[in-house]
């Protein structure tokens, strides 16, 4: 009897051992998309909220914690994923724009999981160039990639892949879960979505999603950027002037799909992509665009009536391919629970940078204001993060790689320069938490022409400096969280400008940033706003 209650507690140990063991590495499934705004997510209680545009991804924030501060460093793209590789500001990992090429034989989280024991797989958009280092499998999108039957780079070589992007991502999420697992080993597994990114083309099963709606239209729609400096009347991005109703809104479809208005539009990639469609892929999307099109026309609209019908169709479009996101996070969260990994399991849900869906009259993203600054970071750790718990503390993507590498029982290297945000998953509320985050935004002249900027934002105040042409602004979030007051130049706010200022130096100082912030000449400012 003894005997047997010895080999009994021997098993009921190693069962417990194998299972802590197991805890302390768990899985992390990252999905991860392209210019998705919080605001644009049911949990994040948007003015699009109403819309109930993402039922699964706030399935997962119930489940898990929301972090409302959530903040990108530098509001594009490729920089944004090269931070989150890195750990480290744009101007020390070197992509501080969407025209560099990223260094991957640089130090990047995926290869450290690697050396602490994952298997580490990312499908879908990279858009860091060049082949990924640092994962056992992956299949990247070219650049910006295709919505409809993509081209996918692979170790094997380049494969063209019929369908849609977010569909096809999840199947390799999806079989990557069921077949091409490591049982022995923890995974990092990186969804990596090209939705909802322009052209904003939809999946076939939702291009009547929202016909019958009116979408909410934000408050500051029709703004005209009266108080702001100079650079927000300089901009490229409006739905008024900027948006192409061909281009950007596939109106008045021609017979072989060629752009109607090649001169508007520099960029090929939308008709290029109509143009690859499959026969019956084409039928369906002409059948749904057609009558909307007609309609259009027969309304015979101007003004402010024709910036609110575009603002309609742009919505639209954005929140449907948001859609097919939101289907993919209920994909893989199933595929976790029908394998049983559910409970070894973080899932995490994030987007490069947020967006404007009609803010300020815009589209894109890009400045410092909140729309754009603001990133979705929504965790689901079952038996540490409290379901349904939200943190107000500030954090950045410039924390991902470090909580990844604390998440692991890895080594946190010193020059990463973010913080582990796993002590805020854990439910602690560190006092020497950051007060304050720094932004740097450096594509200037280019698409969309926002001139390069750097900033600090408190849990409060904002500032904001477009040191190019001299330009500031500051803005109390609390009492104008629109920003639609500059306070800087007012005299009353004259000690707080000076205490910000100084904020930013020092940020500057502890990331080192030494870039060149000086103004330009008068000569340069304006051969550049006449372009
Ligand atoms: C393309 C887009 C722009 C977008 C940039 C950066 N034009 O140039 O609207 O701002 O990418 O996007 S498009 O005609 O290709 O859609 S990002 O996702 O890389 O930041
Ligand atoms: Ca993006």
């Amino acid at each position: 009897m003894r005997a047997l209650i010895t080999v009994f507690s021997l098993v009921v140990s190693i069962a417990l051992m194998s299972k802590s063991s197991a805890a302390d590495q768990p899985n992390i499934v990252f999905i991860f998309t392209d210019d998705h705004a919080p605001h644009a997510i049911g949990a994040y209680d948007g003015w699009l909220k109403s819309v109930n545009p993402t039922p699964n991804i706030d399935k997962l924030a119930g489940e898990g914690m929301l972090f409302v501060n959530s903040f990108c460093t530098n509001s594009i793209c490729g920089p944004s994923r090269a931070v989150i590789q890195t750990g480290k500001h744009s101007h020390k990992n070197g992509f501080m724009n969407n025209g560099n090429s990223f260094d991957w034989n640089q130090q990047t989280f995926p290869k450290l999981l690697q050396k602490a024991g994952y298997q580490t797989a990312i499908y879908g958009k990279s858009h860091l160039k060049g082949e990924p280092q640092g994962f056992d499998d992956w299949a990247v999108l070219p650049g910006q990639g295709l919505y409809y039957n993509p081209d996918m780079i692979t170790p094997k070589g380049k494969v063209m892949i019929e369908g849609y992007c977010t569909d096809i991502v999840t199947d390799m999420a999806v079989d990557f879960l069921k077949e091409s697992r490591d049982g022995d080993k923890p995974f990092m597994l990186m969804v990596q979505h090209k939705a909802p990114h322009r052209n904003w083309m939809p999946a076939l099963r939702h291009l009547h999603l929202y016909d019958d709606i009116e979408m909410p239209e934000p408050a500051t729609l029709f703004d005209k950027w009266e108080d702001n400096a100079a650079p927000a009347r300089y901009q490229e991005l409006e739905i008024d002037r900027h948006m192409d109703i061909n281009f950007d809104l596939f109106l008045d479809l021609t017979a072989d799909f060629k752009d109607p208005s090649p001169k508007k539009s520099k960029d090929r990639s939308a008709w290029n992509n109509l143009q690859r469609m499959t026969p019956a892929q084409s039928k369906t999307w002409r059948d749904a665009y057609g009558p909307k099109d007609k309609a259009f026309h027969e309304a015979n609209l101007s003004g402010d009536d024709l910036i609110r019908w575009k603002y309609q169709r742009y919505a639209k479009n954005y929140l449907r391919a948001v859609k097919g996101v939101d289907e993919s996070v209920e994909r893989v969260m199933k595929t976790l629970d029908e394998l049983g990994l559910e409970d070894n399991t973080i899932v995490i849900y994030s987007s490069d940078q947020g967006f404007y869906i009609g803010d300020h009259g815009w589209f894109d993203k890009r400045w410092m204001y909140e729309e754009s600054l603001k990133m979705p970071f929504i965790v689901k750790w079952p038996g540490v993060v409290k379901p349904g718990s939200k943190s107000l503390k500030m954090i950045q993507n410039l924390d991902y790689a470090e909580t990844f590498l604390e998440i692991a029982g890895a080594a946190i290297p010193d020059d990463m320069q973010g913080l582990s945000v796993v002590p805020l998953l854990k439910g602690e509320n560190p006092d020497d938490w950051r007060k304050s985050i720094y932004y740097h935004y450096y594509e200037y002249p280019s698409v969309h022409m926002v001139p390069r900027h750097n900033g600090v934002r408190t849990n409060r105040y904002k500032l904001m400096n477009f040191y190019q042409f001299d330009e500031w602004e500051l803005y109390d979030l609390k009492t104008d969280p629109d920003e639609l007051t500059n306070l800087y130049g007012n005299p009353e706010y004259k000690q707080l400008t000076r205490r910000m200022k100084k904020e930013l130096e020092n940020l500057r100082k502890q990331y080192e940033d030494d870039s060149d912030m000086s103004v330009k000449s008068q000569e340069w400012q304006d051969e550049v706003r006449s372009r």
